[in-house]
């Protein structure tokens, strides 16, 4: 890959001695060693901090080992990418719930394994991947670019895949995109984002982990603008671009947006981190993508939040079905505020009001503040370090979102390949609350639909009814359900039923066994036959003291399988159904990934399941009712699902791809 100034005329800068000495450090150096940290930098002046974290940065090369590596490298022997300061997979949760680290593995077989490959869902044919990086359409060619280890089934030695499609859909995986060649990301080519400038020419900004493994932003841009498939990628000789400045540690400054345009004609864009635990977004200005001038405010800023990573800022309409493009501002308009949490590992927004003048942003509703346990998320189950894009094409908003594993990195290794991503989705403000977004799978799905199946069905309590769908491991599933009127009249007007939704939760109910009185249902997918294995994506509606019904979507994945070396959360939340609304949902079964998006996609839920026996011809599709006493009606389709084209690189499968 080369390194250079073309096309972006403006003189180089030299490279910068502080930063680096010119040579590159073994980037596994980074899963054995935590360099040390710079103690008392928030203690003085910032002028001062500056010169320190740079003198430290030196000093840090030869990568002795502090006192605090050793102790690092016990804790978190599963948690290399933790080292390097950064998101990876982690599996605290299997070793707490276990409440053993050792937990014996599930005896996993081939078929077992391979059955967990998706077949319509985006993953590289092996190894490692994370966060979606860059998306952006040009030329024709939906482009996905995205963290990959191209060496192991664990996170390390990132560099940026590369696929493109047409649709979003079928795709063919490209040569890497960007690798770590250079001082400045030679411990990794970490997440960044692309900008459309109004020439149509694309820039490109990522975070490097440089040789000392301090996190700087670097510019990029296609080696050839009128090669639709941006097959090559030059990295700016003056990179980096931007260092961590006063005040932020040198593992804290992350993954920059998409650029926006201010009042003023110049671009704008945001990178996340943190001071102590307030995780922030720090804003900066530029003309030339090159020299940054920061803002004295912060994008925000959220206290007891944590690193922010893969921070997203756009508009949403608030009257339009369309989605806006990044540098649209107006009275019409609302900006959603993204981080994704590095703590807990959830992708978190709220729908608020940016200031142009100053770069700030505050929420609607500070209760709900972006990163606090009451704030909205994307997803409820897994989805983390999302990204959104405009796609000019057909005037939509995109969100990608990274779908990690639920199961051991052993399990990981012997497949040969970990995380997906999940079915793009297009985002739109909710222009009937006002309060949320509303996700649904890209209509470009749709072209994978095979044959279809129509029902309508009473479903009285306490019944589990078998759906005649052939396998079921591959499914988009579309419902309506309504509780008959005489049901919900019966629990509202008895007032021995007690109202319990002030205390539910999908997380801590019991899950789909417990008995309510007007729910769970909705569907167990991927069961086998006998129910051993199963996983219910359902409502619950419950009573509240003040006398109305609450509904909540979840999804169980307690029961999804045998092995015992996998998470099984029960997912959820509450979901918003307006006055004379149906319950909707719908669900995409994807072997190890069920999508389910509730009421339209006000409320999402993503999980990964590993049955080791309803696999194969074995899987099955059940609907259900659980309520005590009340009575369901759904009327619903279900369509088998193609598998999509996924294929390695060849002129040929270009041109195939156009055909598709
Ligand atoms: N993944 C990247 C980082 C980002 C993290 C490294 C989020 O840039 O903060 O692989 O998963």
């Amino acid at each position: 890959m080369a390194s250079s100034d073309a096309l972006l005329p403006i003189s180089a800068r030299e490279e910068d001695p502080l930063l680096s000495d010119g040579s590159r450090s073994d980037p596994n150096l980074e899963t054995h060693f935590r360099r040390r940290p710079v103690k008392g930098l928030l203690a003085v002046s910032f002028g001062l901090l500056f010169i320190a974290f740079y003198v430290a940065l030196i000093a840090t090369h030869d990568g002795s080992r502090s006192k605090d590596a050793i102790i690092d490298e016990t804790a978190t022997s599963t948690s290399r990418a933790r080292l390097a300061g950064v998101s990876e997979k982690s599996n605290d949760q299997l070793w707490k719930l276990s409440g053993d680290r050792n937990t014996a593995a599930f005896a996993w077989n081939n078929s077992m394994l391979s059955w967990q490959r998706t077949a319509f869902h985006f993953q590289p044919e092996q190894n490692w991947m994370n966060d979606p990086n860059g998306p952006l359409f040009y030329k024709g060619y939906y482009h996905f670019f995205y963290q990959y280890n191209p060496n192991a089934a664990v996170w390390g030695d990132i560099v940026w895949g590369h696929a493109v499609s047409k649709d979003l859909i079928h795709w063919v995986h490209l040569p890497l995109a960007m690798v770590a060649d250079q001082w400045y990301d030679s411990n990794g080519v970490w997440t960044g984002s692309a900008t459309i400038l109004p020439d149509g020419s694309i820039v490109m900004l990522y975070t490097g982990s440089t040789d000392k493994s301090v996190q700087v932003q670097n510019l990029a841009y296609p080696e050839d603008p009128n090669d639709p498939l941006l097959l090559k990628w030059v990295k700016f000789s003056g990179n980096p671009v931007l260092v961590p400045p006063p005040g932020i540690l040198p593992k804290d400054f992350r993954d920059p947006t998409t650029a926006w345009k201010t009042s003023e004609g110049k671009w704008r864009i945001t990178i996340g981190s943190k001071i102590n635990r307030t995780g922030i977004s720090l804003v900066y200005d530029t003309t030339d993508f090159k020299t940054y001038e920061r803002l004295d405010t912060l994008l925000h800023a959220v206290p007891n939040t944590g690193m922010w990573e893969c921070v997203d800022f756009y508009p949403v309409s608030k009257t339009d079905v369309n989605g806006l493009e990044t540098s649209v501002n107006g009275p019409d308009v609302k900006h959603i505020v993204k981080a994704s949490m590095d703590d807990t590992r959830i992708d978190h927004y709220a729908v608020g009001t940016y200031f142009d003048s100053n770069g700030t942003w505050i929420p609607d509703d500070p209760t709900i503040d972006v990163g606090i346990s009451t704030s909205l998320r994307y997803d409820y189950g897994k989805f983390y370090a999302s990204k959104t894009f405009y796609d000019q094409n057909k005037s939509r908003r995109i969100l990608w979102g990274w779908i990690s594993e639920s199961d051991s990195e052993a399990a990981d290794v012997q497949k040969g390949w970990s995380s997906l991503q999940g079915i793009p989705r297009t985002v739109v403000l909710d222009t009937k609350t006002g309060k949320n977004l509303v996700q649904w799978p890209v209509e470009e799905i749709k072209s994978l639909r095979l044959s279809s199946k129509k029902f309508d069905m009473e479903v009285s309590p306490g019944s589990m009814i078998p759906i005649d769908v052939g396998s079921a491991a591959q499914l988009d599933i579309e419902a309506e359900f309504e509780i008959k009127k005489e049901s919900i009249d019966k629990i509202l007007g008895n007032a021995s039923v007690v109202a319990e939704a002030e205390e539910f939760s999908c997380q801590n109910s019991g899950g789909s066994t417990v008995r309510g009185a007007l729910g769970p249902f909705g569907f167990s997918v991927l069961a086998d036959e006998k129910l051993s294995e199963q996983t219910p994506i359902y409502f619950y509606v419950a009573k509240g003291k003040d006398s109305k019904l609450k509904t909540f979507f979840c999804t169980d994945t307690s029961r999804s399988s045998f092995a015992n070396d996998v998470i099984k959360p029960i997912y959820g939340s509450v979901v918003p159904v307006l006055k004379g609304e149906k319950l909707t949902m719908r669900i995409l079964v994807d072997h190890s990934i069920v999508e389910g998006f509730g009421q339209g996609g006000r409320t999402c839920i993503t999980s990964r399941v590993y049955p080791t026996k309803a696999i194969y011809g074995a899987a099955k599709l059940f609907l259900f009712n659980n309520a005590i006493d009340a009575t369901v009606t759904a009327s619903f389709t279900v369509w088998q699902m193609n598998s999509a084209f996924i294929h390695p690189y060849s002129e040929d499968v270009v041109r195939a791809l156009s055909r598709n």
